[in-house]
């Protein structure tokens, strides 16, 4: 039996820094206290269900501190774990309007956070996977001073890592810094991430597509079409496709990258912009997908190279095989 080698995640992005003699360890220090609290966000997540059953009430848990929704939980652990590495300028999280500074006491550093500390947290309470998703970019105003409003809205193309963590039946962190796409599975033994999926490529066409079929009505003429012609019969095309879809971007999205499939969220008549944040969610799943050999785009103009106006804003998406992106682009376009 093949040994499976011990590789924590730590050793990986330090294996995979000694190929770039310029890098500083910056990014392995900064990725490893992502980890962590990572660990924290599972246990919690991992417990959340017990809650109700051990008794604790409904707002203060045994040591008498308030209970929290569980993504504002995430929000605070991941903002308690990153902000005083002197790795940041400046943080941006889903759960807070404005950019989250560096408290003074802390060094203030060269890269800049986006994240969504729990994504799909509403599908916490029926046990279907949710996740954390980050974005890295390196500072573009002068080292020093706090981060600004240009340091956080740049072009999904500057950044220079990106991942998520799934808490399913096991807690999964997949990164990239452009290299390849690696996964790395917790186990909560040794409390390590260890390497479970070296170098993820997605496969370049799937016969899998995951999209809200309740928001058929109000979707673009040429999404219709798409999905009226996944529906039809040619074994060639292994068509009929298969439908999934969790509800939870994180869990559609992995199981496209793994397995192949295309995800969608497109703008309708009710979601003007689309649902999905485009700084957060939209640009670090694009860059882990492209970085697998897949494609993602709003349906016209690829997702990473939107200039960004606002910290919040949202954004269509199709995202996954490259062969299924395009062709769901020349449905709409044909439609235009
Ligand atoms: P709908 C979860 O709330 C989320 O933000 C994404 O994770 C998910 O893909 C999407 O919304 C699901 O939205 O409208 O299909 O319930």
């Amino acid at each position: 039996m093949v040994k499976r080698r011990f590789m924590t995640l730590a050793r990986h992005i330090i294996e995979g820094e000694k190929r770039h003699p310029e890098a500083t360890g910056e990014l392995s220090r900064l990725l490893s206290d992502l980890s962590l609290a990572a660990k924290v966000i599972s246990l919690e997540v991992n417990k959340a269900g017990l809650v109700d059953i051990l008794g604790f009430t409904g707002d203060n848990n045994v040591h008498g501190e308030k209970v929290k929704k569980l993504d504002f939980f995430a929000h605070e652990i991941l903002i308690r774990a990153m902000d005083h590495g002197g790795h940041f300028c400046a943080m941006v999280s889903e759960e807070e309007e404005n950019i989250i500074h560096i408290p003074a006491k802390h060094k203030i550093g060269k890269y800049v956070l986006l994240f969504d500390p729990l994504d799909g947290s509403s599908n916490i309470d029926v046990n279907n996977s949710i996740g954390t998703i980050f974005s890295i970019y390196k500072r573009i105003t002068p080292d020093g001073n706090p981060g600004t409003i240009e340091d956080c809205l740049q072009q999904g193309i500057n950044q220079v890592a990106a991942g998520y963590i799934i808490y399913g039946s096991s807690t999964v962190l997949v990164y990239t810094t452009g290299e390849g796409v690696h996964g790395f599975t917790l186990d909560p033994s040794i409390g390590e991430f260890l390497l479970s999926h070296e170098n993820i490529r997605i496969p370049k066409k799937s016969h899998i597509y995951s999209i809200n079929e309740g928001n058929y009505l109000y979707w673009h003429p040429g999404v219709k079409k798409y999905i009226k012609y996944l529906q039809e019969e040619d074994e060639k095309m292994q068509r009929p496709y298969s439908a999934r879809y969790v509800g939870s971007m994180v869990a559609d999205i992995h199981r496209s990258l793994l397995y192949g499939g295309i995800f969608m969220y497109p703008a309708d008549h009710r979601h003007k912009n689309g649902k999905l944040r485009l700084m957060y969610e939209c640009n670090p799943m694009s860059f882990i997908v492209e970085t697998a050999g897949g494609r993602a785009s709003n349906g016209k103009d690829r997702i990473m190279e939107i200039k960004p106006t606002t910290l919040h804003e949202r954004s269509s998406l199709f995202i996954g095989s490259e062969e299924d992106v395009i062709m769901v682009e020349q449905f709409i376009s044909e439609e235009n």
